[in-house]
């Protein structure tokens, strides 16, 4: 069902500050940013191999990331697992019983549909299943 890491996202305070480490220092290639405004959420994407990294930063002090910055400081947030379709993919992982945050998938970066499942019932590890859209 799932088919690869689409990205792992990483929480900072500032995109503008920390773009230049990832593209500069570490070599990878910058794509771009985008407000998720959905998810409250300013995002940057860096490929990596197939796969990509996701900076992000709040949009506002009620955002899911403002929260996580306030208690835990930047760091990694979640991991994002391709699947191709996210409401078959939610619909199986009710029936095992999976907690989700989730019922219904949510508009995510690049017109993705995801949802989260909840990190108390993944072992700490937020976690997002993600249907790609268009790069
Ligand atoms: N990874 C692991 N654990 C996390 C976490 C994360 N990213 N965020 C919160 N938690 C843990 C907290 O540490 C806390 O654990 P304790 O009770 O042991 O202290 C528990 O989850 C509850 O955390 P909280 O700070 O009280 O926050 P909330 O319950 O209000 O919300 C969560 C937590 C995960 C339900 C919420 O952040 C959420 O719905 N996230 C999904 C949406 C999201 O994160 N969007 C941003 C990214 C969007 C994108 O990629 O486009």
């Amino acid at each position: 069902m799932l088919k690869k890491i689409n990205h792992v996202g990483i929480v900072v305070k500032s995109l503008e500050d920390s773009i230049p480490f990832y593209r500069d220092q570490l070599g990878m290639t910058f794509e771009g940013t985008e407000e998720v405004a959905e998810q409250k959420v300013r995002v940057a994407f860096l490929q990596i191999g197939e796969s990509r990294i996701e900076l992000l930063e709040p949009t506002s002090e009620d955002s899911p990331v403002a929260k996580f910055l306030e208690k835990k400081g930047e760091g990694v947030h979640h991991m994002a697992y391709e699947v191709d379709d996210v409401e078959v993919a939610l619909t199986k992982m009710k029936e095992k019983g999976v907690r989700l945050i989730d019922e219904t998938p949510r508009r995510g970066a690049h017109n993705s549909l995801i949802a989260f499942l909840h990190p108390k019932a993944t072992g700490g590890v937020l976690t997002e299943i993600c249907q790609a859209g268009e790069h």
